[in-house]
């Protein structure tokens, strides 16, 4: 296994949940490296259902040590639910580690996600209202808290009177709501802060170490390329870097420390949230994708936008990734459809592109080009073998792996463990 990432590489929702927890399997660390409660991964353990926003699903292997890394934004409120909900169940969070660096949501950084996403009308992100711009900006704009702040409460006490006093002026003056009382804050996060302290640690020394032992360690992605903060649909975009080297920066590893980078893709495409969607589905077909794959945001319980398989997001995926492979999840869903299209090329005023545009304003004017492919019309929900399947959905799968120039190594069929072919 070594040390392998694991991204999204669409929109998000992809299903890597599903996938980083059966790598999790062989994994000695598993950590993630960006965004925060925005994330949203759904796990099936038997009859169990496991909703996770920032620990990783490794966590659900008694073993595994788990680690937010320095590059996450922490709410330290939604970490203490689900450290609760995860003890509550029976699922030890002993391993659980959280880097010293990671950046802090605060009370204010929700608040003002809200107020600035009503603001914006028309022009919203269509964000998760979870604080997590607003905790990005106070890091470049050097105003953020981090971890470690909390671990000191006599400087926590006097950074956060200043801060929560700045951040009033904001509320205040700039969105009309009544300003936070620092004293109450400083409370509150004190209290959050003597939760988390015995699993704070410094995390990429911890990571280090663990690559000198040989340990296999899983890097696992949030959201996924297409909200890459430099390299997705921006604006419409979260604001960090779920692509593979934000593995890096988000760790604090070198480059030469990662041996395999795993796309997961869903068999057709989803997104949640405002900005252009070339293949998004308004009918019934949209309708029987939402319906049939239970595409509702986990975090935020949106209904995602659904459309057909667009292979050129696919292609940009597999070079701002550098993939050596492929996940493709919920293939199942496609089983009822006559007909699968697959999205080969855009139409952009009328030339031909096959290379994913940059600017979110030429990306809203591309016409998809699409190859009509014959459905299966059969479960394949028990599948266990790509012999298993009806030939129209390993024709699919191979149309797919083609146009996109790698293969693919794993296909879910479903929400269990065991609705998963692994391709020799
Ligand atoms: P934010 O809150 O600032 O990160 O939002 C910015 C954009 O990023 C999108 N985004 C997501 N898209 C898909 N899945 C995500 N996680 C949750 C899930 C979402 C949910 O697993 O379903 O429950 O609604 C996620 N997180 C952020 C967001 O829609 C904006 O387009
Ligand atoms: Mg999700």
């Amino acid at each position: 296994m070594a040390n392998v990432i694991v991204i999204g590489a669409q929109w998000g929702d992809e299903g890597k949940g599903k996938i980083t927890d059966l790598l999790s399997k062989s994994a000695d660390v598993v950590v993630r490296y960006q965004g925060g409660v925005n994330a949203g991964h759904t796990v099936v353990v038997k009859d169990k259902t496991f909703k996770l926003h920032l620990i990783p699903s490794g966590i659900l292997y008694p073993d595994t040590e788990c680690i937010i890394g320095c590059g996450t934004v922490i709410d330290p409120q939604v970490l203490i639910e689900e450290i609760d909900q995860l003890e509550k169940l029976g699922i030890s969070t002993k391993n659980l580690m959280i880097s010293e660096t990671a950046h802090v949501t605060m009370p204010y950084h929700r608040l003002i996600d809200q107020a600035s996403e009503e603001r914006r009308g028309n022009h919203k992100i269509g964000t998760t209202k979870r604080g997590i711009g607003p905790t990005y900006a106070d890091k470049s704009e050097r105003t953020g808290i981090r971890v470690i702040d909390l671990m000191e409460p006599e400087a926590l006490k006097k950074q956060l009177r200043w801060t929560v006093n700045y951040k009033n002026v904001i509320l205040e003056k700039l969105y009309d709501l009544p300003p936070l009382d620092p004293e109450e804050v400083i409370d509150q996060y004190l209290a959050y802060a003597e939760r988390l302290r015995p699993h704070v640690v410094d995390s990429s020394l911890r990571i280090y170490d663990a690559i000198q032992e040989k340990r296999n360690i899983l890097f696992e992605g949030a959201q996924g390329t297409l909200l890459d903060l430099d390299h997705g649909t921006y604006p419409y975009v979260t604001s960090s870097n779920p692509v593979a080297g934000g593995a890096c920066v988000g760790t604090g590893i070198g480059p030469t420390a990662v041996d395999r980078v795993i796309g997961v893709a869903k068999a057709y495409t989803t997104r949640v949230g405002e900005g252009p969607f070339p293949t998004e589905l308004h009918g019934e077909v949209g309708q029987l994708l939402c319906d049939r794959g239970a595409e509702f945001g986990t975090t935020t319980g949106r209904r995602r936008r659904c459309g057909w398989f667009d292979a050129v997001i696919g292609r940009y995926a597999v070079r701002i990734n550098g993939l050596d492979c492929l996940a493709i999840t919920k293939l199942d869903v496609l089983d009822e459809l006559d007909e699968i299209q697959v999205c080969v090329a855009y139409e952009i005023d009328g030339t031909r592109c096959d290379d994913f545009p940059s600017g979110s304003r030429k990306f809203a004017r591309c016409q998809p080009i699409y190859k009509t492919l014959p459905g299966w019309k059969q479960s394949t929900a028990d599948c266990r073998t790509l012999e298993d399947l009806p030939k129209q959905a390993l024709d699919y799968l191979k149309f797919l792996a083609e146009l996109m120039e790698v293969p693919i190594a794993i296909v879910s069929l479903g929400a269990s463990r065991d609705q998963t072919i692994i391709v020799e």
